[in-house]
């Protein structure tokens, strides 16, 4: 392992928890009494396009009423401390990595403020309600959509995720199910390339078996103490020698 190794973190619906944004899977999930199929998906937006934008827009709204919690700033601190190659890869459509100070991070699953022209491809950053059929600043065509990715649809930047996990040292995943590909296939591409893997969870994953290490309890709690553990060697009062 090279020093200071690479790192790529994966962060999922557990890590915005505690900011009071619910996740997708299980009792009190934001899934719960909708069907998947009935927002997340590209047919449902066509056959319905003012539920799903009414969806997202409360969802958007909502974020002007939660803050990063201790597991962001933790990772945004390491993020602006680290000294070697990280990436922070979110499957969130949140905003609170970034908010926490987060650089080196990727969207995978898009965005809540974000819009996307179906037509034409191009993203513009949206703040406020997106009603069906508003005309892109782009090409024209009245074609606004959510920039979220819907099941079936490719998430964004494969390429330079594939490539930061193909050369990474240390994977670790935070608050994901495991549900979902190819996120939940990460862990297994980077052990593949040789990389450590650990898992840090509030209760063991679908894919926990897969980790070299897991680490149950609250993102808010654990991560801060895994950052100062990782950064502790680096940091400027810690001389060469006791590294
Ligand atoms: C805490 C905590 C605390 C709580 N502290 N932890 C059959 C086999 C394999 C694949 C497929 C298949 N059939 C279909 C597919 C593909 C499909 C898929 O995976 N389906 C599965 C359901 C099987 N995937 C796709 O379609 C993707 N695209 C694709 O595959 O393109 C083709 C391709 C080919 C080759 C290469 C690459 C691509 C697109 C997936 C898009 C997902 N979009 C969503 C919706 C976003 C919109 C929205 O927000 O409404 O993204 S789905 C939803 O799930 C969202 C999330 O990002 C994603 C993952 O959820 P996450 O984050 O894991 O949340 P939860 O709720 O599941 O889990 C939270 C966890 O936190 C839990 O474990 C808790 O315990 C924990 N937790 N509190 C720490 N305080």
């Amino acid at each position: 392992m090279i020093d200071p190794p690479n790192v790529v973190i994966l962060t999922g619906a557990g890590v915005s928890a505690e900011s009071g944004i619910a996740t997708f899977r299980g009792p009190g999930g934001l899934w719960e009494g909708h069907r998947v199929e009935d927002v997340c998906t590209p047919e449902a937006l066509a056959r319905d396009a003012a539920l799903v934008h009414r969806f997202y827009d409360l969802r958007r709204a909502a974020l002007a009423g939660v803050e990063p919690n201790a597991a962001h700033r933790a990772l945004a601190r390491l993020d602006a401390e680290w000294p070697g190659e990280l990436l922070i890869v979110t499957q969130n459509v949140d905003d609170l990595h970034e908010r926490a100070g987060a650089k080196r991070l990727l969207h995978m699953h898009g965005e809540l403020k974000s819009a996307l022209c179906a037509a034409c491809g191009a993203r513009r950053p949206w703040a406020d309600g997106l009603p069906p059929a508003t005309a892109c600043a782009d090409c024209g065509a009245a074609a606004m959509r959510p920039d979220i990715v819907f099941f079936g649809e490719m998430p964004y930047d494969m390429d330079r995720i594939e490539a930061a996990l193909s050369t990474c040292d240390l994977f670790v995943s935070i608050g994901t199910s495991g549900a979902v590909y190819p996120a939940a296939g990460f862990v297994q591409t980077a052990a593949h390339w040789g990389a450590a893997t650990l898992e840090i969870n509030l209760e063991p994953s679908a894919g926990s078996f897969l980790f070299e290490e897991s680490r149950m309890g609250p993102a808010a709690t654990l991560v801060p103490a895994w950052v100062d553990a990782l950064l502790t060697p680096y940091s400027t009062q810690s001389s060469p020698m006791s590294r």
